[in-house]
């Protein structure tokens, strides 16, 4: 099974700062997360980061025929970007949402989760362990 995650702005900068927020692990730390459980679980993980829009949208887009789920944690453009809800909708492949923080409890302008209304589930505030969680859901369902 082929599994692309995906993160959005800024989620590179991990455990730079804001480590009441999002915790101390960094973004290597989070690499390091995806390589194991792709061993431990026998699946193929192939993650992507960008700070650009567009780019997140290529890249959905280029998963069509060739990636059996998506685990996505926009960042930012979770609250404003339509044109990925739309490229999600296009490619049609299941796709789990993530976020590290509980953006329930933040901002209200976080509330709004537009890959949310595509993704068929939504893991929050579980900091890195989310992705695991994420990619073990679509393995169970979809393997
Ligand atoms: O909790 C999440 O995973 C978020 O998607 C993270 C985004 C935020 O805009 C979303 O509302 C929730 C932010 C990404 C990381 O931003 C940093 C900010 C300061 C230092 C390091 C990273």
């Amino acid at each position: 099974m082929k599994i692309l995650v995906i993160n959005g702005p800024n989620i590179n900068m991990l455990g730079i700062r804001e480590p009441g927020i999002y915790g101390k692990n960094t973004f290597a730390d989070l690499l390091a997360l995806l390589e194991q459980t792709a061993k431990e679980e026998f699946l193929t993980i192939e993650q992507y980061q960008s700070n650009h829009e567009g780019d997140i949208v290529d890249k959905i887009q280029a998963a069509y025929g060739n990636f059996d789920g998506i685990v996505i944690n926009p960042a930012a453009y979770t609250h404003t970007s339509v044109a990925i809800l739309d490229a999600l909708k296009a490619v049609s492949i299941p796709a789990v949402e993530v976020h590290i923080s509980d953006v329930d409890a933040r901002e209200a302008f976080r509330q709004i989760s537009y890959a949310g209304l595509y993704c068929e589930k939504t893991i929050k505030g579980l900091g890195l362990k989310g992705y695991r969680q994420a990619i073990l859901y679509l393995k169970e369902k979809y393997a």
